[in-house]
């Protein structure tokens, strides 16, 4: 069993998009961001980052006691490597999951959240920022849409790790001033992740958790204010 720490946000899916692929039993414990529960003690000694998603294994390979794990990039290895799924196990096949894990986790998910945070969030709008992210975002897709035209997936035939990883930071791509429509590549690829009874079985179980939008009023205070305080010594 695994616990799941997690709030419905694109680095929370795509964890419960890994977990519903690999049919892992796991339970869900929420992390309201926007209320600031990423700063419960119980969750800074398994997150020190007091970011989601975190994970805990109960029942790691060899025994012993239970296994934390953050950052959403190490957890999809963790899980990949736990399964033996979504990540092949030959060298060659190995690198080309790892180097687009990698990717998405340096370029496309910063990148993303850099666009949401200036277009959206920011209480001034300050073009330079917004043309600086939303151009950047729109380069990612098209890295991405050149990289899927001779593969079904990003790392090849198969579906892996390094998919799941971007899914979810394509979802929002109206919010990042983008068009699927001028990335026909990732555009097929983007709908062929969203109708997996899986992905729709993870977006479910979000909108059960949460309808409401992350970023409230109150939620901004606590999300943007952060610095060296918050984290105290
Ligand atoms: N690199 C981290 C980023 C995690 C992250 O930024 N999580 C956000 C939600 S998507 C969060 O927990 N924010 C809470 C906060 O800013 O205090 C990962 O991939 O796990």
């Amino acid at each position: 069993m695994i616990d799941l720490y997690y709030w419905t946000t694109p680095n929370g899916h795509k964890i419960t998009m890994f977990l519903e692929e690999a049919g892992v039993p796991y339970r869900i414990i929420p992390v309201n961001i926007g209320k600031g529960e990423q700063f419960k003690p119980e969750f800074l000694r398994i997150s020190p980052n007091n970011r989601i998603p975190a994970i805990v294994d109960h029942a790691p390979e060899g025994g012993g006691a239970p296994v934390s794990v953050f950052e959403s990039g190490a957890i999809l290895l963790y899980l990949a490597e736990k399964t033996g799924q979504f990540i092949p196990s030959d060298l060659r096949g190995r690198v080309e999951v790892l180097q687009w894990l990698f990717w998405q986790m340096g370029g496309l998910g910063p990148m993303a959240g850099q666009n949401h945070h200036f277009s959206q969030y920011a209480p001034e709008k300050i073009p330079y920022a917004i043309d600086r992210y939303v151009n950047e975002t729109a380069r990612l897709y098209a890295v991405l849409n050149r990289r899927l035209a001779n593969r079904e997936f990003i790392a090849g035939s198969t579906y892996s790790i390094a998919d799941i990883a971007s899914y979810p930071w394509i979802v929002p791509y109206q919010r990042q001033g983008q068009d699927l429509d001028t990335f026909p590549r990732l555009k097929r690829w983007f709908e062929t992740i969203r109708t997996r009874p899986a992905t729709i079985r993870a977006y479910e179980k979000a909108a059960a958790i949460n309808t409401q939008p992350v970023v409230t009023d109150e939620a901004r205070k606590i999300l943007f204010g952060q610095n060296a305080k918050t984290v105290g010594s």
